[in-house]
């Protein structure tokens, strides 16, 4: 048997939602008419779905409500500096309303149903949960200057006691470096896990204030090889000698560059000397395996005596190093 529901009046919604019944109003079905919709954005940090001491309003968050899941219509707004937010002539029904994150505010969403009567106001507080991101690089020396060091460990050292704890959040950096989601809130570091050998670190750990809801970029870590000391004299070595006799002239001008990815160029991130007058120059290079290229100013070259382009690979360890660039005349 066929009922009508339409009448001078009707019950607009009976809905069960998160395990709370919600009892609409009975309105006058010829003039729906349209309520007020306020309250706060708050973050529910012990996610009991009531706002309590110490939990705080949120401010910045976008509030959007709708009649239901096939009401295209969104009307939305943000709450204000208290957190709070406001809806005037929302239609009277029952109403889903949301709030998500914006701009610099992370939350994850949440959704309250609350029951509009024309005319009146209603108030619908919105629990949601803060979580806060910790993003950072770690770096590395490279061939052109410092590039991201991919495949470092490092772990955010929650309880400050310089391990990586069971239950504390770890992982691997890419290309773009780390970031932790949902990270716990205070003054907290973020460490390398294991130092790569052969390598001193100029920082191993990096500290920040961590705030739920927020965003905060940790500073660089940068991994580098040691640097020491590198000089040396550059010479037509007549005999052949590799050694600095009386008579064989000391090349002034001669550039010498570290060259850390053998293009034969002087780039950013690549130290360079020229020797003086007593053909001497000084500068600083990565421990390890490098190349230097020595360009010889065309006056010499000109006189045919020797070629104006020498690479020379060297390996340096930890100690400082002075060698001997000799030419031979052809
Ligand atoms: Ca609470
Ligand atoms: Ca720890
Ligand atoms: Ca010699
Ligand atoms: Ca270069």
């Amino acid at each position: 048997m066929k009922t009508g529901i339409a009448g001078s009046a009707r019950a607009v919604a009976i809905e069960a939602l998160e395990g709370r019944l919600l009892l609409s109003s009975v309105v006058a079905a010829a003039v729906p008419g349209t309520g007020t919709i306020n309250g706060s954005v708050y973050d529910d940090v012990n996610g009991n779905g009531v706002i309590d001491a110490g939990e705080k309003t949120l401010a910045g968050v976008s509030v959007f409500y709708r009649a239901g899941p096939d009401d295209l219509t969104q009307v939305t707004t943000s709450t204000d500096a208290a957190g709070q937010y406001n809806f005037d002539g929302v239609p009277a029904g029952v109403r889903g309303v949301a709030a998500v994150s914006n701009g610099p505010v992370f939350i994850n969403p949440n959704t309250v149903s609350v029951s509009v009567t024309a005319g009146q106001t209603s108030t619908a507080d919105i629990p949601v949960t803060a979580f806060a991101i910790v993003t950072g690089r770690v770096r590395k020396v490279g061939k052109l200057g410092l590039e991201p060091a991919v495949g470092a460990k490092v772990y955010l050292d929650a309880n400050d006691n310089g391990r990586a704890d069971r239950g504390e959040m770890r992982q691997t950096t890419t290309v773009a470096g780390y970031g932790f989601y949902d990270a716990p809130a205070g003054n907290h570091s973020v460490r390398m896990l294991r130092v790569p050998p052969h390598v001193r670190p100029q920082s191993t750990s990096v500290r920040g204030t961590i705030v739920r809801g927020r965003a905060v970029n940790f500073p660089d870590m940068v991994l580098a090889r040691p640097v020491v000391k590198l000089s040396g004299t550059a010479f037509v070595d007549r005999d052949g000698d590799n050694q600095v006799d009386q008579g064989e002239p000391l090349l002034n001008g001669v550039e010498v560059i570290v060259d850390l990815n053998r293009n034969g160029k002087q780039e950013l991130g690549e130290t360079h000397a020229y020797t003086n007058a007593s053909g001497r120059f000084a500068t600083t290079a990565p421990a390890g395996r490098v190349t230097l290229t020595i360009l010889v100013p065309e006056r010499y070259g000109r006189l045919g005596a020797f070629s104006t382009t020498r690479i020379v690979n060297i390996a340096l360890d930890s100690g400082d190093r002075d060698i001997r660039i000799g030419f031979i005349p052809r």
